[in-house]
């Protein structure tokens, strides 16, 4: 294999040393050991067309540009971020598609393209990460680049009805087909491509995980994306004096605390989760005085109006939780809305009895496999997580939940409350062998040499520059 060359919205820090998310774990541990390129958006936003910076980092390279305003709100916030990320998560009474979007989102994949085409060499791979890029392969081609590519969803692939009521789906499909390998985070992810594919296009498919286009073969796989389980065990196990002293206090008062933390996202499920806490305080009314629940927010695309409305949401009722259940030396909730250090949060995970994790729509979920890594083998706590996580393919042992049945939720946390040790320990050593055996390393070997294998086959079986379909004018 040549280098790799990665392109992502974003791209990493390499000077920072504690590395979040799979994601970029993953990609570093792939760039090092390999060498390579990663291109992305710089995070800037300027009126004018910016160029190609380049930075230097041992054998990687980083390439990043920044985006104009128009393209900024139109390719990012606009396609991206109002049209295919909640269709995805299908929430199609979100969706608000302009035809100026997807022009902009087609624009800007053509811009990044050019960018990339004259800094790759013949034999070098590439791979192009999530739904603001699913064009970048389609460019690419126009641009005679005859690499192997491959493509990596991060978020869920929708049902078929879901997907077929976004705008421009055929021409999003003609995109995907342009890959030599399509990544999705779960089985069902593949299932839901199959079915589509079977009522949409005209391909001929070989299997779920394979399919022909006129002379082109385009494999389909699940690759569930991991963390860095032992660096996070680590950080999970260094001493925060703030935390232990919390701990020691809800010890000393009998009490336990429950923990999410997320991106203030509407497909988080933040809501439901109030709502299903103030149930079980209302269920279970011998817990009041003893439950706390530590919400982390995040703040998250504050430029889409949706995000805004959560935010609201959220504030009120997790106010008024409080408000009825609050005592003078007790609150139920204690919602925080902002991002906390890694260093916190870790040791937050260690020492909270319950990680109640129910998004109602998520590719994967790493807070989940974090929650995991970061508990004591001998005292472990207990992981309640949504069935809507494609993290719950993996993570059978946990308590699965339907995060809209607000009732199972609250009955849920009572389960994992009163759960006996030897119960937890159990359900707790199965879950961190799945979480070790597919961590964030595992996840890139896999997919690389997935991408790598195919598209050899590919290369001897077929002519690489064949369209795969005609392109729709749809
Ligand atoms: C997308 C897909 C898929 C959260 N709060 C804080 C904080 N975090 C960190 C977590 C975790 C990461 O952010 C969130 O990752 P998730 O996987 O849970 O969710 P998304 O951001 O929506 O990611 C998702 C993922 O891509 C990877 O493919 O799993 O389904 O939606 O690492 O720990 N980190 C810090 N402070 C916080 O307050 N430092």
């Amino acid at each position: 294999m040549g280098r790799l060359v990665v392109v992502s919205n974003r791209t990493a820090n390499l000077a920072k040393k504690n590395q979040a998310g799979g994601l970029t774990v993953g990609i570093i541990d792939a760039l090092r050991s390999q060498g390579g390129l990663w291109m992305g958006w710089d995070g800037n936003v300027q009126d004018a067309v910016g160029d190609l910076r380049r930075s230097e980092h041992g054998n990687i390279s980083i390439l990043t540009t920044p985006l104009t305003n128009a393209e900024h709100e139109q390719y990012y916030l606009g396609f991206s971020n109002k049209v295919l990320w909640p269709a995805f998560h299908n929430r199609l009474d979100l969706m608000d598609y302009r035809t100026e979007f997807v022009d902009r989102y087609s624009a800007v994949n053509e811009r990044f393209a050019k960018l990339l085409a004259p800094q790759l060499e013949n034999d070098d791979v590439i791979w192009i990460h999530d739904y603001h890029l699913m064009p970048m392969a389609a460019e690419l081609r126009k641009l005679g680049i005859d690499n192997r590519i491959g493509f990596f969803l991060h978020i869920p692939f929708p049902p078929v009805d879901v997907f077929s009521a976004v705008p421009r789906h055929p021409w999003l499909r003609y995109c995907l087909l342009q890959y030599d390998l399509v990544g999705f985070q779960t089985l069902n992810d593949v299932h839901n491509f199959h079915r589509y594919l079977e009522e949409h296009s005209d391909a001929d498919i070989i299997s779920p995980e394979l399919v022909r286009v006129r002379e082109r073969t385009v494999h389909i796989g699940h690759y569930p994306i991991g963390i860095d389980v032992k660096q996070f065990a680590q950080t999970s196990s260094k001493p925060d004096d703030a935390v232990e002293l919390e701990r020691m206090r809800r010890k000393v008062l009998r009490r336990f605390q429950l923990i999410s933390a997320d991106r203030l996202d509407y497909s988080k499920g933040l809501p439901h989760r109030i709502k299903a806490f103030r149930k079980f305080l209302d269920l279970y009314p011998e817990y009041q005085g003893h439950a706390e629940y530590l919400q982390i927010a995040s703040p998250s695309r504050e430029d889409v109006s949706a995000y805004g409305d959560i935010r609201a949401e959220l504030e009120q009722l997790a106010g008024a939780v409080n408000g009825k259940f609050a005592d003078f030396n007790w609150a139920p909730i204690q919602y925080i809305n902002r991002s906390i250090p890694r260093t916190k949060l870790a040791p937050l995970f260690k020492s909270s009895l319950i990680g109640l994790i129910t998004p109602l729509r998520d590719g994967m979920n790493l807070v989940a496999k974090e929650y995991v890594a970061a508990q004591d083998d001998s005292d472990p706590g207990i992981l309640i997580l949504s069935k809507f996580a494609g993290a719950a393919e993996e993570l059978r042992e946990a308590i699965l939940v339907n995060p809209y049945n607000i009732q199972e939720v609250a009955e849920a946390i009572h389960k994992a409350a009163t759960m006996p040790l030897e119960e937890r320990q159990l359900r707790h050593r199965k879950l961190l062998r799945r979480v070790t055996d597919h961590d964030a390393q595992w996840w890139q070997r896999k997919y690389l040499n997935a991408l790598l294998g195919h598209a050899e086959q590919q290369a001897q079986s077929s002519g690489r520059l064949a369209p795969a379909e005609a392109h729709p004018n749809v």
